[in-house]
């Protein structure tokens, strides 16, 4: 039978075969407590995080809550900075890029202290900072704790049920803890048994660094405080409760504690809330506690697994030879980097696990997920735990469409929709402009001002950048009503390019100036270095894309005809998509400038090959050669999210085995926390991806670089195994993948040739899929 009529065939007959396509169970599990917090295992329900080491004698559980943030609101525009941008593009225009560079750091940056250099704990920009530790210290009876020797160790975190545990025993007696950040009733919950009556002896103590007081009312444990604003110190306030009831034995407060006494089951609760957006956070951490109490723990349970399925169970993945899961993660991740073809069930469980932290560290109605997603364990997170916006927290959404988890866009779509206002501040500031702007960074507190050093500060296509990820949103659901709430959005955005592009006069194209290819510098003609320019390659991909949506935008909502036209004009104008160098690379700037490190971690000037379709095999092979050659002088090395952004690259450039390479040494054994901006990358035990230090941005690049190995809809049309590698060839199944006009895509494969497939959408539309090398013209199947 050939494909074409097997794929008839499941058109009409809806077959299983294809529904069965993931092996159980999805995974991390340890022989061991673990000895670093990167070992530990991440819970979140999107909102509270709790990542438990299972120690044996104390264990710490580190507690998070996504709104949790120090810092305020601030203005930190510099109103003077428009005045002085004649001279600074004077200077750009006459070759002077360094004193452009100084005259902007002078006089074109934020204003006060900025993001405080990263260190913003204590400034208006504030940090994402950790809620608290929750420690519970054991006695075992008759042991002394110097010589607690447990047995058949295990600790687990399940991704089916978003569900970790740790089982032992000591003297005979089995001890087991169950935890989950419920889904259900939005506390923590942990429940531990002993399989003998009277031996669970433990105390519940709670802190945190600082900022924190701890009391006892009746037998609740409270923790409260107030983080520091970064003007007069009151800023944001947070309570945590912890509440706890015992099966046998009885509980007592002692000391700020509780004392658990010979029992032989208790379930502890921790309901945590900030007053994030005014949110009354006593009351609500009050009533969650209330409510979540009053229902039974099976009860409980079983509602947090079934909500947390309704997303996981979406998408499943077989990629065929799968025994890994016999070992250790830790020792699992050690053998795959040594020998990856043993183990495709390494992929299958880093991309799952993947949309498992997407699924626990977002929430319709809250935040994004930040440089950490949802976890953090210090006060002052590395870069503030703030948000990136020359590709950190874009490619934290990279994996939501294309896995099914589409609704989980939308608070980024809420963050950026409330940076307008003050965007609009800024790009009047800065630039004299029309619309909004963001540069590199942004918080809870709606920054938008540029850094405060050009190097990275100046930044100005963040803005541009951010509506790339809402256009996806659009182009994947094809809501209409949605495009209508962000077509403000983007139509600001482009108002702000338009009115500050200038006309380069060697070429006579429309380009910004000043601006930065992101944290990239180069070599002058005078020897020197600066990173301040005219027109690097990604504004000019950033722009034509933006401009792009907005026309088609504008067209479907039948509005802002003039606007449109004057798009549409200034669109003839802007530099090409990419324009190769002598060397046959991809030039990043304007001008053929040598780069002062070849090997640079951002690779931005390829942002038309991925995110953006503007670069690629089907409509510029010359373009996607040229990025082939940058992509091979810049190399396979950078941190943990550029490989993952370069996995992605070599995905969409359709070259699988080396995006395969590159996911290989994404995952590369590490446990290093060190700042290392150049030469890191890698994987801690518990499979969160190493900038170092910890950054969650890997971990979802790579989980949407498979997605677009198995599948792409770019171009017009589906297109099935598009970079297929070697390793994955011999068999494999994948159920429940999106593409481009809401299509849902399910297919099975064996040899590297597509066996079997079905496409469906909600209404059932035409649509082209490109199957083994075939475009074929379809009605999909009609199918939620
Ligand atoms: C950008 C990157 C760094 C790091 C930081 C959070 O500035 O250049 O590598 O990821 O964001």
């Amino acid at each position: 039978m050939n494909v074409r009529r097997t794929c008839l065939l499941l058109l009409s007959f809806a077959p299983t075969l294809l529904l069965q396509a993931q092996q159980d169970p999805l995974r991390l599990w340890f022989d061991s407590p673990a000895t670093q917090w990167e070992a530990t295992l991440p819970l979140g329900n999107g909102r509270l995080g709790m990542m438990p080491d299972g120690g044996i004698t104390k264990e710490k559980v580190v507690l998070n809550e996504i709104t949790l943030w120090s810092g305020s609101e601030q203005d930190a525009n510099n109103y003077e900075a428009y005045k002085n941008l004649p001279a600074i593009r004077s200077l750009l225009l006459e070759g002077k890029n360094d004193l452009a560079q100084a005259l902007v750091n002078k006089t074109f940056v934020c204003k006060g202290k900025g993001s405080g250099h990263g260190n913003g704990a204590n400034v208006p920009f504030g940090c994402y900072q950790v809620l608290g530790n929750l420690y519970l210290r054991f006695n075992y009876k008759g042991v002394d704790s110097q010589d607690v020797k447990p047995e058949s160790y295990h600790r687990e975190l399940s991704l089916d049920d978003a569900t970790a545990t740790c089982s032992y025993s000591v003297n005979g007696v089995n001890y087991r803890r169950e935890y989950f950040t419920s889904f259900g009733d939005d506390v923590g919950i942990i429940k531990l048994t002993a399989d003998k009556p009277g031996q669970l002896n433990f105390t519940i103590s709670i802190d945190r660094p600082e900022r924190f007081a701890v009391s006892t009312e009746g037998n609740e444990l409270q923790m409260a405080g107030q983080l520091n604003n970064g003007t007069d110190g009151n800023g944001m306030m947070y309570m945590s409760r912890v509440k706890a009831s015992a099966k046998g034995g009885k509980i007592s407060v002692e000391q700020n504690s509780l004392v658990v006494k010979d029992a032989s089951g208790v379930i502890i609760y921790v309901s945590s809330a900030t007053d994030f957006r005014g949110n009354d956070y006593k009351k609500q951490s009050r009533s969650l506690l209330d409510a979540a109490i009053k229902k039974t723990y099976a009860v409980q349970k079983q509602q947090h697994v079934a909500r947390f399925q309704q997303l996981f169970g979406r998408v499943k993945l077989n990629l065929g030879k799968d025994e890994g899961d016999a070992k250790p993660t830790d020792k699992r991740l050690l053998a795959f980097f040594n020998d990856p073809v043993a183990d495709n069930g390494m992929a299958t469980l880093y991309f799952q696990y993947g949309r498992y932290l997407s699924i626990s560290s977002t929430r319709v109605g809250l935040l994004p997920p930040n440089l950490q997603g949802l976890w953090a364990e210090q006060v002052q997170t590395p870069w503030n735990g703030d948000y990136h916006l020359d590709v950190n927290v874009q490619m934290n959404h990279w994996p939501l469409e294309i896995t099914n988890l589409s609704e989980l866009n939308l608070p980024l779509v809420d963050l950026v929709k409330g940076l307008v206002k003050n965007g609009e501040k800024t790009a009047r500031a800065y630039y004299n402009a029309e619309g909004w702007v963001a540069h590199v960074i942004t918080n809870v507190w709606g920054y938008t001002e540029p850094g405060e050093d050009a190097s990275w500060g100046a930044t100005n296509s963040g803005s541009g950048w951010l509506c790339n990820n809402l256009w996806e949103h659009y182009e994947f659901t094809g809501d209409k009503k949605y495009l209508q709430s962000i077509y403000p959005v983007l139509k600001g955005a482009a108002q702000f390019y338009k009115s500050v592009l200038i006309k380069d006069p060697s070429t006579g194209w429309l380009v910004t100036a000043p601006s930065v290819s992101p944290e990239n510098s180069f070599y002058m003609a005078n020897g020197k270095t600066a990173n301040i320019c005219m027109g690097p390659t990604v504004d000019n991909q950033i722009i034509r894309e933006l401009f792009t949506n907005v026309i088609t935008a504008a067209t479907i909502l039948s509005v802002d005809e003039t606007f449109k036209m004057s798009l549409q004009e200034n669109l003839r104008l802007l530099p090409p998509p990419g324009i190769v160098g002598k060397d046959g690379r991809l030039m990043e700037w304007l001008e053929e400038y040598k780069e002062t490190d070849p090997k640079h971690r951002h690779v931005s000037h390829l942002y038309g090959v991925y995110p953006a379709p503007l670069i690629n095999r089907e409509f510029t092979p010359e373009l996607a050669e040229a990025a082939v050659a940058s992509l091979n002088v810049r190399g396979d090395g950078g941190t943990g999210w550029s490989k993952a952004y370069k996995l992605l690259f070599w995905a969409r450039l359709q070259d699988g085995n080396r995006a395969y390479k590159l996911f290989t040494q994404l995952l590369k054994p590490t446990f290093s926390t060190g700042v290392n901006m150049s030469n890191g990358g890698g994987t801690y035990p518990n499979l969160f991806c190493a900038h170092p230090p910890f950054q969650i941005d890997g971990n979802f690049g790579g989980t949407a670089g498979i997605a677009e190995m198995l599948i792409q809809s770019h171009a017009g049309y589906i297109n099935l195994l598009p970079a297929l590698p070697d390793a994955w060839t011999i068999s494999g199944e994948v159920k429940g993948l999106k593409a481009r006009g809401n299509f849902t895509v399910d297919m099975s494969w064996k040899d590297g040739k597509v066996t079997t497939y079905r496409v469906s959408s909600p209404g059932g539309k035409k649509v082209s899929v490109k199957v083994n090398g075939e475009v074929i013209k379809l009605q999909s199947r009609k199918g939620s």
